[in-house]
């Protein structure tokens, strides 16, 4: 039971209850701007409003959206419907009290305009729909973020996302032979101008959108030529550094870099050149490849970690030689029981290598301007900064699977709308793995040095947030709230018998 993993983080429980009662747009930031509304209907998507600009007063290069976009939400798939996040550890508590004087005072409000789902979609065509059906099918808990993306960056999105999918979907097939993969994976941009070209012989989890390829290439063929270039530029050059990969290990620190920005930093430099193409970034975020891939490089290597027994079970090997080997014999040797001290140390330099990443994170975040483009980046890399403070030092990377908890995941999602809570979760999470530092760890001195920075880094903001802490005991707040969920759970349950309908108190869209 989710709520109980969440008991001693009260913050959490009523998140959770959130989301358990409305759905992900329940705990979705909410973003309606006077401009977006792109039809008449007044019917809010969301319990809760949180709509704020994250435009300072002064700056003139934003456009919010611009009144173009078809907005609402597709799809049945929903923010960790499927329970991929849960377990876990920690709390992060005043996050949000924190951010919320400053961003009042210095970014512009702007009154709400709802945009109603069902009716949006309408306009939307039977492919977009279908990819928006995609995308909820791979990635339930991602596809909330993209869809609340402005304008015509959301469709861009979705298709850059599931033609990555895609070119992801065959590189892991270890049922097509070398001799046929690694032309596919060279020639896989050519695909996309080719209106039939699809592969039925996959047996990955997600190869209906290889299957259906043809309804994902005309939707790309009918995007902006500023979108098409990005997307087809990316895939080329990730295509071509999977092949490379298929053929050699992950051998040193250096190649683990080259590795992880094939498949994700070049996604963070695609994303980066379609929100300036798109003009709701500045053109310098689209420029500065650097930051943009370190933007990939924190999530992979926060994924590679994390999926050592999953990967390492299937044959794959990821953790790069050059730090296992310091260690081990062989990198699946690290999960025997014995090897447990020589596995931390290990795994703690891969933690504190990932870690390098979180300045440049944060710079990047900076220069954000449109809300929704912020949400969509801001979330993975501080679910991911949660992850990692999770494995760091944890003996389950070895032998399970490292989750955190769904409340916790909710609240990240809530909070992570203002560089302010940013800073503040990051803060929370740096002195988390702070205290888990060990003083035997042979990486420690490297691990402090690089959670110093983080922490100069992220540091402008919180006094405040010490001062606006409070003071009550967690599971005194726990059992508080816990009371509170059973009333409301009963008293929603006495309303639908007097009313004659049912509630399953875990549906995906509030009413509607
Ligand atoms: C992303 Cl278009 C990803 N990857 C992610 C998700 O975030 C990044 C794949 C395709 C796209 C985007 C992402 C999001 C926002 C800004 C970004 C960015 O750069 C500026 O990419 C760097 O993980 C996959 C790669 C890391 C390989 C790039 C977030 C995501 N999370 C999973 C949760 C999980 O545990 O994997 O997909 C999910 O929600 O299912």
């Amino acid at each position: 039971m989710d709520i109980l993993k969440s008991l001693g983080h009260p913050e959490e429980i009523i998140n959770l209850l959130r989301f358990k009662m409305g759905g992900c747009r329940a705990v979705m930031p909410k973003l309606d701007y006077v401009s977006r509304a792109c039809c008449k209907c007044p019917v809010s998507l969301s319990l809760f409003k949180r709509s704020l600009l994250i435009t300072p007063r002064s700056t003139t290069t934003t456009g919010s959206g611009a009144g173009s976009g078809a907005t609402g939400s597709g799809g049945s798939g929903c923010l960790m419907a499927g329970g991929r996040f849960g377990g876990g550890r920690r709390p992060l508590r005043a996050a949000r009290a924190a951010a919320a004087p400053r961003a009042l005072s210095s970014y512009r409000r702007v009154s709400s305009a709802s945009v109603c789902a069902s009716c949006c979609q309408g306009a939307m065509g039977d492919g977009m729909r279908t990819c928006y059906r995609y995308l909820n099918q791979t990635s339930r808990s991602f596809a909330a973020v993209i869809e609340s993306l402005d304008g015509d960056l959301r469709h861009a999105v979705c298709i850059f996302y599931l033609v990555l999918r895609s070119l992801d979907t065959v590189e892991d097939d270890m049922s097509i032979p070398l001799e046929k993969k690694v032309p596919m994976l060279n020639d896989f941009h050519t695909y996309l101008y080719q209106p039939d070209w699809c592969f039925t012989e996959s047996q990955e989890k997600d190869r209906r959108v290889l299957e259906d390829f043809p309804t994902i290439s005309l939707e790309f063929r009918k995007l902006g030529q500023q979108y098409r270039e990005v997307i087809s530029d990316i895939c080329h050059r990730m295509g071509m550094g999977m092949a490379e990969f298929l053929e050699k290990k992950v051998g040193t620190m250096k190649e683990w870099d080259l590795y992880c920005h094939y498949v994700a930093g070049l996604v963070g430099i695609g994303l980066s050149q379609l929100f300036s193409a798109s003009q709701l970034a500045d053109p310098e975020v689209g420029r500065d490849t650097e930051l943009a891939n370190s933007m990939g490089l924190f999530l992979q290597k926060t994924n590679i970690i994390r999926d050592y027994l999953e990967d390492t079970q299937q044959g794959r090997a990821f953790w790069p030689q050059e730090a296992w080997g310091q260690f081990a014999d062989r990198l699946e040797d690290l999960a025997k029981p014995e090897k447990l001290e020589s596995a931390l140390s290990c795994l703690n330099l891969l933690v504190t290598d990932a870690l390098r990443h979180v300045p440049d994170v944060l710079t990047y975040l900076v220069r954000l301007r449109n809300q929704s483009i912020f949400n969509f980046c801001a979330i993975p890399q501080v679910m991911a900064l949660a992850t990692l403070s999770a494995c760091y030092n944890n003996p389950k990377v070895f032998g399970g699977v490292v989750k955190i908890r769904k409340g916790q995941a909710v609240t990240l999602m809530m909070d992570a709308t203002s560089m302010e809570a940013v800073q503040t979760i990051i803060t929370q999470y740096s002195q988390e793995l702070l205290q888990k530092v060990s003083t035997t760890d042979p990486s420690r001195a490297k691990t402090l040095h690089i959670l110093g920075v983080i922490a100069e880094k992220s540091a402008p903001l919180q006094p405040a947030l010490q001062s606006k802490s409070v003071h009550l005991s967690p599971m005194y707040l726990s059992a508080a709230m816990l009371l509170a969920a059973v009333s409301w759970q009963y008293l929603s349950a006495t309303v639908a018998q007097a009313q004659g309908t049912t509630t399953t108190g875990g549906g995906d869209m509030p009413g509607h």
